[in-house]
């Protein structure tokens, strides 16, 4: 038999419980039902979501195969895909995968993605392979740089700094610190193939737990950018270069901070 202040501490715990994972799941960005963090699903599964550089929907057949491979990796199958999206990837971008097929992986319906189903929404095997759609690739072991990072403080470089960067490289950094404080970043060193636009090389910085959302700026050439402040506790920073011309590279330091009303 329970007495009344065991009943109360059970109670108490439970509610403790269910505000920690409420304060969780909001520092991870459950947006409608679904955990929006491409970063760690990618890692966790392998599986990986690319654009064309000249954006959405630029990709024939051959041109998303390329990609994968230029990332190491290949175009992913059916199987890995659907493995991805049961631990919630969720794109709401359609791509070519495996053996011609096009299709995206859907958590969660929404209005204009989906048709009202959840799975992998499969438009099949394309009989015209010069179609242009994004990719899903495969690759169990990229991510060489980046990573995810918990520490109130934290010099970031490029892969290699001080040597020059290397060609072909993308790094994501994931930062997250404590719920409630804020990131600050401060560039040190700041070298980067420039070119009007920055289409070549960059530093992207996302003010948000993806790269999709919260876009704070991009970056090249060899000015030292500004300070940035984060709204929340989580920010990503996406590096690219492409197959030529590096630089010397980048050097910035992220500090958390209480948040200040
Ligand atoms: C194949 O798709 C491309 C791009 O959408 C289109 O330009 C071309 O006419 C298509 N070819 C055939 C045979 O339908
Ligand atoms: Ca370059």
């Amino acid at each position: 038999m329970y007495a009344t202040r065991d009943v109360g501490m059970l109670l108490f715990g439970l509610i403790w419980t269910a505000c920690f994972v409420l304060e969780e799941t909001q520092a991870w960005g459950y947006k409608n039902g679904i955990l929006h963090n491409s970063i760690w699903l990618e890692q966790a599964a392998g599986v990986y979501h690319r654009e064309s550089r000249k954006g959405r929907y630029q990709l024939t057949y051959l041109e998303a195969k390329a990609v994968c491979r230029f990332e190491g990796g290949k175009l992913a199958t059916y199987d890995q895909l659907e493995a991805a999206r049961q631990i919630g990837f969720h794109v709401c971008a359609a791509g070519w995968f495996d053996r011609g097929r096009v299709g995206y992986p859907i958590v969660k319906s929404g209005s204009n993605c989906g048709f009202g189903k959840v799975g992998i929404i499969d438009y099949g095997y394309r009989l015209n392979k010069s179609e242009r759609w994004d990719v899903y690739c495969y690759n169990p072991t990229a991510k060489e740089c980046g990573g995810v990072l918990t520490d109130q403080q934290r010099i970031i470089q490029s892969p290699r700094y001080p040597e020059e960067y290397e060609d072909e490289q993308i790094c994501y950094w994931h930062i997250r610190v404590r719920y409630g404080q804020q990131i600050r970043l401060r560039f040190l060193e700041f070298d980067v193939e420039e070119d009007t636009g920055c289409l070549a090389d960059y530093l992207e910085i996302y003010d948000s737990y993806d790269d999709i959302s919260g876009f704070a700026g991009r970056f090249c050439g060899d000015e030292l950018p500004e300070d940035l402040l984060s709204t929340g506790n989580v920010m990503t920073l996406k590096f690219l270069s492409d197959s030529s011309v590096t630089a010397g590279g980048f050097q910035l330091e992220y500090l958390a901070i209480d948040f200040i009303d």
